[in-house]
């Protein structure tokens, strides 16, 4: 893509987590509050800010770190803090208006159980913008998130303590705490440690994530230039993919509120594990083959992490972290037609990387670039009693539905939320005909209108369609928050009034 000079970044300025997902800090938490008290809640930002963990220039990462804090707003957060109204209408319009608006329910396919109505957190009862055009449900009170993570349990609850201990003071309503878990598998990994994080259908997560220019590479290390997107594709402030400022207030050289903040999108993610594996134990059973390699196959990955398009037949311990791969160009086996990972695969959907964007396109370089406009740094975290301890598949296929409540906290940063995290959920997850197929939403986070959808394994002579598939995943809350930079987090303490 030619990004040809890495700009300099302010590391110090940068919040830790643009960088990192800490996975040396397994547990974590996350706490969502409500400010009643503007001047006490900007006196208590005024000492957080100095807690907060920054990026670290190359080569100077703080490998014995025990904890790091970050903080996060709501458009409504920024607002009852007292910045002023015109740095908050220069803000995009996904941001300002809230995820649990009734047009993005219908973009992001949060209907039914999902639907904001049902949220445990971050929509309210629905109201109209006063000239009825648009309603929404966005929970104006939920102003704030502090993320906190830890080494372990004891020192995730002296720093969440540390955090709390001061809210009665300063009035600052906890609206809920989202507690957090590290699930490993029963596969090792090259180092003979378990293999995790895995997520709770049982697969490795974590792994794929874009090279921001400017920044170390991502934490497994692999520098790819596939894989590289501009500066601004996820920090305000720095040129974008289009080689323009993303939205935001910055102004034209990148200075301002908004400078080195990005956008944090947060969805609670129910996971139906026993409904998953029985469908795919059912179907599998049904078509003679093997569930977990249809469910790999429903994955992109093996459960350890492998590839399939790197290794189709089965999973290759050395291979569990690897992201150094295409899928059209893939040498020395293009998977152009979806052979060896299917069209319709998760990892395939939400970053196709160079396919062909329909079958008469074939130009992977090209499909490469486009792909690469549309990329999210991820750093979610599972929440929840895993359903079998140490997460494998025989054992998952074989439990029962136990009613627990367990999913992912996905947590995702990008520029921009409509081109990039609504972009992804809404025309490739939720869309039936990506790339050629037909009535394939993504099989793990999809949504088709009404009915059941299909999900189809390209294989020579005939693709095999696995029809009636239900949803596994509903949306229990979310919101849009922004994760300023260090230095317009100490500007929103600093302001009066
Ligand atoms: Fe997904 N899963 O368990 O199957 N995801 N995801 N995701 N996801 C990925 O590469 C999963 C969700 C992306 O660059 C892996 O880290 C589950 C949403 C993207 O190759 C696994 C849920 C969105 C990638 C899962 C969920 C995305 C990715 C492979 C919900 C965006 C990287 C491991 C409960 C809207 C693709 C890895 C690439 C990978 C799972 C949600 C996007 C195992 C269970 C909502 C961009």
């Amino acid at each position: 893509m030619g990004l040809s000079n890495d700009p300099r970044l302010e590391f110090h300025d940068i919040q830790g987590l643009v960088q990192r997902g800490y996975k040396e800090l397994p547990a974590a938490e996350y706490i969502l509050l409500k400010v009643t008290d503007a001047k006490r809640a900007r006196a208590w930002l005024s000492r957080l800010a100095d807690r907060i963990e920054p990026a670290t220039a190359p080569g100077r990462d703080k490998r014995d770190r025990t904890s790091a804090l970050h903080i996060a707003f709501t458009w409504e957060g920024l607002r009852a803090l007292g910045l002023n109204q015109d740095i908050l209408s220069q803000f995009p319009r996904a941001f300002r208006e809230g995820m649990a608006t009734v047009h993005r329910e219908r973009l992001l396919g949060d209907r039914g159980a999902s639907s904001a109505a049902n949220w445990h957190w971050g929509s309210a009862p629905c109201r109209e913008n006063g000239n009825g055009e648009e309603r929404w449900h966005t929970d104006l009170h939920l102003h704030l998130a502090v993320l906190v993570y830890a080494k372990d349990d004891l020192i995730l609850r002296r720093t969440k303590d540390s955090v709390l201990a001061e809210l009665e003071t300063i009035r600052l309503q906890k609206i809920t705490t989202l507690d957090t878990v590290f699930l490993a598998g029963p596969e090792r990994d090259p180092t003979g440690s378990p293999n995790g994080p895995k997520e709770h259908f049982g697969f490795r997560d974590g792994i794929a994530q874009p090279h921001i220019a400017g920044m170390p590479p991502p934490e497994d290390g692999q520098a790819i230039p596939e894989n590289a997107i501009a500066t601004g594709e996820v920090l305000l402030g720095y040129a974008n993919a289009y080689r323009e400022m993303p939205e935001g207030p910055t102004d034209a050289n990148g200075r301002g509120f908004g400078r080195n903040g990005t956008f944090l999108v947060f969805r609670q993610l129910h996971q139906d594990v026993a409904g998953f594996w029985s469908y795919v134990a059912r179907q599998a059973a049904a078509k003679g083959g093997s569930a977990v390699e249809l469910a790999a196959k429903m994955v992109g990955r093996w459960p350890d992490g492998t590839p399939l398009v790197e290794s189709p037949t089965g999973p290759q311990t050395a291979l569990q972290t690897q992201n150094r791969f295409v899928y059209a160009g893939h040498e020395p086996h293009p998977d152009r037609f979806g052979f060896r990972c299917p069209i319709g695969s998760h990892i395939r959907r939400t970053n196709p990387r160079d396919s062909p964007r329909d079958p008469s396109d074939d130009n992977p370089k090209k499909s490469l670039e486009l792909a690469n406009q549309h990329r999210i740094v991820r750093r979610g975290r599972s929440y929840g009693k895993p359903l079998v301890p140490d997460m494998d598949p025989t054992k998952l296929m074989a439990s029962t539905n136990d009613g627990a409540e367990r999913g992912l906290h996905f947590i995702c940063l990008n520029a921009a939320i409509d081109r990039q995290f609504e972009f992804i959920q809404n025309l490739w997850a939720n869309n039936p005909k990506f790339g050629g197929l037909y009535d394939d939403p993504d099989p793990l986070i999809g949504v088709l209108d009404g009915e059941r959808a299909t999900f189809t394994v390209q294989q020579e002579p005939v693709r095999c369609t696995y029809s009636d598939m239900p949803r596994f995943v509903q949306v229990r809350g979310g919101a849009y928050f922004f994760l300023p930079g260090i230095a317009a987090i100490r500007t929103l303490a600093g302001l009066s009034g």
